[in-house]
């Protein structure tokens, strides 16, 4: 790896030959050029493929010949590598000696090979038995008391797996199902059931043939979801929509793109320019910025009425089918200006510009991400941009329409098959008559509920279906000595990670196939299915040789610890099951008639099918029936916006180029131009400065909390940055000891993430 390390701009624009280079490097790495690599990249998001590992953006029904984008290119490298972390490693290293490697080292050792127990006599991992392992950790799980123990979830694992993992949490006795979910768009879940009655976004692919406005809060598309750059190229580039972009820090995939897969613009060095306006507006200033906007659009509004123009509010579509409008429009109109510009930390005129774009568009899309759902408002600052799209009718027509984007490939989908701690969103008495038991009616915990659980020990152990809980959460030093006390920890994964090498006082790892893998079953290969961002699902298709003989599937480790610990259930044939997943597809329609009725003939439809969307007809699936405005209380109701004044600073904390959430590829963020470390601080030239801190000198960061628990991060390289004043910006997850665990969201409980108030100390 080149640790020679450098912080100069970068010049390019995101894909180009940068792209190309850096897909390269990852297909030579993981040993998989010249021929596995480029045959299995060539079957991704393909009908007869699989459904790339990497983020949940929508599938092509027509894709190109290439569909896929760098990062699905590097994560897909990631899962097919040729390396092996297997029985020879672990006899090499105890794991005291790995708890100083770094994240990248444990991944870089390849896909993990054999069940194994963590032998406290040697302090090493050693291998057991696939039956051993089931046989062990189900005499633990029934010597505990059900709520005590929780059932992760990372957003990667399958409908048919998730939809068995919840099943049988369900029946050994909790509803302890958080879901990465619960880091990420939870916030989304909360705030749009809210206003427009469902809990995701109501844009289709086909949206983008008619919009005539695209507004992105916070999202990050040209490193978390690259395969939209090619829909904004093309709405740019054809019909010059404007593309207009809040976000503190210039994102070079906001700012131009050069389309990898263009032998024209490859080889003329061309560029398109994305966004139209760009706003490096305050971390949190969201709500402020959008109240500011919906000022704007009642002021020209009544402008338009005045003089007996054409209104600039749907009038129309509001008196129909919405709801709260006067209250929230004459709250619009007491904020002052001077708040508002104080908390975005844009000008009235930045905001106006912005406003009077969007009132000329017939119809736009509001993209959003971490950038809004991680802040203390995040609920808030959702459905302030749910109102301004429902100002001017932009719910539930062509070419408009809210869009978060979410992580994880199917971690939308794994909410709509019963992944969820909240039992009044699964559907129990269904499953109850279906299986013949007794759900649990009473709420379980979410991610954060888990930590605290953790940390007063009422929660005793802890099963993860993928991720990497440990090193996802807030609080790393608190939790880590609070997973040390549990009594075991479970670990269904493919390589290894801080979770599984800082531990409970028992602990297993289950390997498991990864979703390129060919995954042979009973009664022939199985496939499975996944929900992308936009509510379609998709099959996907194994294609490559297991990367070990010894490894299951999800849904076989899934089946096997239920039949360790439950009691047989004449009503449900685990083995019947993974012998052939239409079974569990079957299940899954009769649970959510709704949703999958006919499951298994349409997910065979090359394009899959989509779930239902009722906003999109502008039916309204809310307690009133109605679409509601609603008003927030205050703008400063984010306590983290920046404060310059007492020397804190307000840390983002962002994903780079080079990883997969805690899964680090390298230590290169080309788009941000900084090479060969992770452990940077990127700060203002005036804050620094203030300081006395020069460029490429190394500083701590504490966390300015209040509440007498020390939280450091030490040895970061403060890099001169085009950032606001009052904020700086550091990588997940190096900076996750300084994020409090009740630093989050009102409503979701999202870790505010995206608004740490740090101090910066020199040495
Ligand atoms: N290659 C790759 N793809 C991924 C992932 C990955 O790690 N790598 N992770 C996956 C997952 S699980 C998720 S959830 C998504 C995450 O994808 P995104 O939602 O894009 O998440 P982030 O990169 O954390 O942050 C998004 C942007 O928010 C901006 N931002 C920070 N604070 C604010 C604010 O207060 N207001 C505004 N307007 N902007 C702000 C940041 O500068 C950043 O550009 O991506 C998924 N896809
Ligand atoms: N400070 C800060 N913290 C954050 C965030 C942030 O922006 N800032 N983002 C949050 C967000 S949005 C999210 S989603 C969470 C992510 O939290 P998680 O989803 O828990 O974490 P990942 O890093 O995605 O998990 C990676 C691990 O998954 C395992 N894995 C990979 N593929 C498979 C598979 O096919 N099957 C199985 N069973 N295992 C597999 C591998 O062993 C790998 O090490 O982090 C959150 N934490
Ligand atoms: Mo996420």
């Amino acid at each position: 790896m080149d640790k020679k390390i450098s912080t100069e701009p970068y010049k390019g624009p995101v894909g180009g030959w940068g792209s190309a280079r850096s897909v390269t490097e990852i297909l030579w790495r993981e040993g998989t050029l010249p021929l596995e690599g480029p045959e299995t990249l060539w079957q991704q998001n393909k009908p007869a493929g699989f459904s790339c590992v990497s983020c949940s953006y929508a599938k092509l029904t027509n894709p190109k010949a290439l569909e896929f984008c760098e990062n699905g290119a590097k994560a897909t490298a990631w899962e097919i590598t040729d390396r092996r972390c297997d029985l020879s490693f672990f006899a090499e290293h105890t794991l005291s000696e790995l708890e100083g490697w770094s994240d990248y080292a444990l991944e870089e050792q390849g896909r993990l090979t054999h069940p194994m127990r963590w032998d406290s006599a040697s302090d090493k991992y050693i291998a057991i038995t696939w039956g051993e392992a089931f046989a062990e950790i189900g005499a633990k799980l029934k010597a505990l008391e059900p709520k005590s123990v929780v059932y992760y979830t990372s957003g990667r694992a399958s409908l048919e797996a998730s939809y068995m993992y919840q099943l049988m949490a369900r029946m050994y006795g909790n509803n302890n199902l958080p879901d990465s979910s619960n880091m990420c768009h939870e916030s989304t879940s909360v705030a749009l059931p809210q206003t427009i009655g469902v809990p995701v976004g109501t844009v289709k692919l086909a949206d983008f043939d008619h919009t005539d406005c695209l507004l992105f809060f916070g999202q990050n598309p040209g490193v978390n979801s690259p395969r939209m750059l090619h829909q904004l190229q093309h709405v740019r580039m054809e019909r010059d929509v404007p593309i207009i972009t809040f976000n503190p820090l210039r994102e070079r995939g906001l700012e131009r793109f050069t389309n990898p897969q263009s032998p024209m613009q490859m080889l003329t060095l061309s560029e398109t320019q994305i966004s139209t306006q760009y706003h490096q507006l305050n971390p949190g200033g969201d709500l402020a910025a959008l109240v500011g906007m919906a000022k704007v659009l009642l002021d020209m509004d009544d402008e338009a009425r005045a003089r007996g123009a054409p209104r600039v509010l749907d009038v129309d579509f509001i008196e129909k089918n919405a709801h709260g409008f006067d209250e929230f429009a004459h709250a619009m109109r007491l904020h002052p200006w001077v708040e508002i510009e104080s908390c975005a930390g844009l000008s009235r005129e930045q905001i106006a510009a912005a406003a009077r774009v969007y009132a000329k568009a017939k119809a736009a899309i509001a993209f959003y991400g971490m950038g809004l759902t991680q802040h203390r408002s995040g609920v808030l600052a959702i459905q302030m941009l749910s109102n301004l799209l429902l100002m001017r009718g932009n719910i539930g027509k062509p070419g408009a329409g809210i869009f978060p984007v979410r992580g994880h490939s199917n971690v939308q989908g794994q909410r709509t098959v019963g992944i969820t701690e909240k039992p009044e969103l699964a559907p129990l008495d269904r499953m109850a008559a279906q299986f013949g038991f007794d759900p649990p009616r009473d709420r379980g915990v979410n991610t954060v509920e888990a930590c605290e659980g953790m940390r007063d020990r009422s929660i005793k152990a802890f099963v993860a279906l993928g991720g990497n809980f440990i090193r996802a959460i807030p609080d790393t030093d608190v939790m880590e000595r609070a997973w040390r006390d549990l009594d075991m920890t479970v670990q269904i994964i493919t390589k290894l990670n801080r979770g599984a090498i800082v531990h409970g006082k028992a602990a297993y790892l289950l390997p498991c196939l990864g979703r390129i893998e060919i995954d042979r079953q009973a009664t022939g290969d199985q496939f499975v299915s996944i929900e992308d961002t936009t509510g379609r699902f998709h099959a996907s298709r194994g294609q490559v040789e297991p990367a070990a003989p010894d490894l299951l599937s999800e849904p076989r480790i899934v089946a096997e610890l239920a039949k360790s610990v439950l009691a047989p259930n004449p009503k449900l044939d685990w083995d019947a099951w993974v012998g052939n997943y239409d079974l569990v597809r079957d299940a899954i329609a009769e649970s959510y008639p709704a949703i999958f009725a006919d499951f298994n003939t349409r997910i065979r439809q090359p394009a899959g099918f989509d779930r239902p969307c009722p906003a999109r007809e502008r039916v309204w699936a809310t307690p009133n029936g109605k679409a509601n405005f609603i008003t927030p209380r205050s703008l400063s109701e984010d306590p983290d916006l920046p404060r310059v004044r007492e020397g804190v600073l307000t840390l983002i904390t962002v994903r780079s180029n080079d990883q997969f959430n805690t899964t680090v590829y390298g230590y290169n963020d080309r788009l941000r131009g900084i090479v060969g470390t992770r452990m940077v601080v990127l700060m203002n030239s005036h804050d620094m400065a203030e300081r006395g801190i020069s460029d490429g000198q190394e500083v701590d960061l504490t966390t300015a909390a209040g509440d007498n628990v020390e939280r450091i991060v030490r040895g970061l390289r403060a890099v001169t940055y085009d950032i606001p004043r009052g904020c700086c910006a550091g990588y997940y997850p190096e900076c996750n000891p300084l994020l409090p665990l009740w630093h989050y969201a009102e409503g979701s409980k999202v870790p505010a993430a995206k608004s740490i108030p740090v101090r910066v100390w020199t040495h």
